[in-house]
């Protein structure tokens, strides 16, 4: 049965959607899909007669639970830090790359120079904690070339260089929800759930749950391309995160602050998918 099911790959909508009011309602759907793409293959395996006779289990056909609950995992699984997005050659980069989307972007005064970074309720800091680029610098690195797809269904190879949100957060760590200190790496299920970004003017902001946060490929992003992120691309830090939508993906971070509360977001405000996961 589970070859049945598409991988998370295949559950992707077509970059061939035709229209904006389709690649919309796409997006929202297309978590939903890969559920019901679940439940149908199974119907088909097993006949919707038998499916619809089994008693209720939490509100559903315990077979649809059963379901729910194993693409649950699965993507519990995919978006878990041991599932990578692909990576690809450095002969696979997408030139030139495209720009797109300018939120909170619309200040041309901004002086990447001048900027610092907020950090809201770091653990044991009282008040937020203001970051140079400098201060960022000296974190671990990465570099990984990954594709970057909006969900108006294009898509591009970009060699991304940034400290991963996962050092970062080592370092100016979220807090426990029981335990008496965050522990990032070893137990980041007992951290608050989420994670919010906004710009500096406030005009462009993303909610992420903390296992996409903290997910090995999350970078704070400096460097496109072997170049520093120039200001279309979100200089002086975006956020790179490979298991989401471009429209995660936010430019020009103003402020990093964890939360136990969902965070608001700019384009699920608009009707998409909160999670917005590839
Ligand atoms: N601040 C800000 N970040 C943003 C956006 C935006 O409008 N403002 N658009 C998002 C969308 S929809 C996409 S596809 C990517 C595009 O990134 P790029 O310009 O580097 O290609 O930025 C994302 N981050
Ligand atoms: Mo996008």
């Amino acid at each position: 049965m589970s070859d049945s099911i598409p991988s998370p790959n295949e559950s992707k909508p077509s970059f061939a959607a035709e229209n904006a009011e389709t690649r919309r309602k796409m997006s929202r759907i297309s978590r939903r899909s890969f559920i019901w793409a679940g439940i149908a293959a199974l119907a088909t395996y097993k006949g919707i007669g038998w499916l619809a006779s089994r008693t209720e289990d939490q509100g559903a056909p315990w077979p649809f639970r059963r379901v729910l609950d194993f693409n649950g995992s699965l993507a519990g699984d995919y978006f878990g830090p041991q599932r990578l997005a692909p990576t690809f050659k450095a002969s696979e980069i997408t030139k030139p790359p495209r720009t797109n989307g300018d939120e909170g972007m619309k200040d041309d005064d901004f002086d990447p120079s001048q900027w610092t970074l907020t950090v809201n309720n770091v653990f044991g800091k009282d008040a937020p904690v203001q970051l140079t680029l400098d201060d960022i610098k000296k974190l671990p690195t990465a570099t990984q070339i990954t594709e970057f797809c909006c969900i108006e269904g294009w898509s591009m190879k970009v060699e991304w260089k940034g400290v991963p949100m996962v050092e970062f957060a080592k370092v100016y760590p979220p807090s426990p929800r029981a335990g008496d200190k965050p522990d990032v790496v070893g137990n980041p299920s007992d951290l608050v759930r989420y994670v919010g970004m906004a710009t500096p003017d406030g005009g462009y902001y993303v909610g992420l749950d903390m296992a996409s946060a903290l997910h090995p490929q999350t970078l704070l992003c400096y460097e496109m391309n072997g170049e520093p992120l120039t200001i279309e691309h979100g200089a002086p830090i975006r956020l790179v995160i490979p298991v989401k939508y471009g429209v995660k993906n936010i430019k020009r971070i103003g402020s990093i602050t964890y939360t136990d509360h969902q965070p608001n977001d700019f384009w699920a405000e608009q009707g998409y998918d909160w999670f917005a996961g590839l």
